[in-house]
């Protein structure tokens, strides 16, 4: 897993300099938005169960998805559902506090697309998903850091799609 720090410093260790500007630049936005990010991080926490609960509300609930035939119905197919955007909204706040989106590759994004499809996950369906935490986590924390935490939202979407 990587950071916006040791992002900044590989890249110039790569190429044996010291920071320079634009990198300096990077560390500098990093620093200034982390009592934001913290911030955020301590709000999402608090509140992951009633944002993902809105989203499938928003997103999900009372579609073919959920009636016999879909891929939620069942309660052990709709609490899996739930886990997994659990699992994102997660993610996507550990790379926001982090300013880095390797660890949904590592941790999140390797082999999912696979799998989703060998068990008939619709992935269209869980981006629609992804997309309401989006805003209801906006909502929730406002606009700078709503704006941070969908950057890693659609970073998950996009890797799935
Ligand atoms: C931390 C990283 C991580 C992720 C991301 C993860 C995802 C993940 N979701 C799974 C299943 C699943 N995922 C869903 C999700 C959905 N079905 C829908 O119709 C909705 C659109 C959607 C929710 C938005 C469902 C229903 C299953 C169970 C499918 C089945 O077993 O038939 C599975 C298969 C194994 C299992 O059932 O646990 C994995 C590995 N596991 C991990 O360890």
């Amino acid at each position: 897993m990587q950071d916006a720090i040791t992002a900044v410093i590989n890249s110039s260790d790569v190429q044996g300099k010291y920071l320079d500007s634009s990198a300096i630049e990077k560390l500098k936005g990093y620093f200034s938005t982390g009592e934001l990010r913290v911030r955020a991080a301590t709000t999402i926490s608090a509140n992951a169960a009633a944002i993902v609960k809105e989203a499938v509300a928003k997103s999900l609930l009372y579609s073919d998805i959920t009636r016999p035939g879909g891929n939620m119905y069942t309660t052990r197919r709709y609490a899996a559902c739930i886990r997994d955007l659990d699992y994102y909204l997660r993610y996507a706040t550990y790379a926001m506090l982090a300013g880095d989106p390797s660890i949904l590759d590592e941790r999140v994004l390797n082999g999912l697309k696979e799998t989703y499809n060998s068990l008939g996950v619709p992935i269209g369906a869980t981006v629609q998903a992804i997309q309401a935490i989006k805003e209801v986590t906006a909502s929730l924390v406002g606009p700078d850091a709503g704006k941070e935490m969908g950057v890693y939202l659609d970073y998950i979407s996009s890797g799935l799609s």
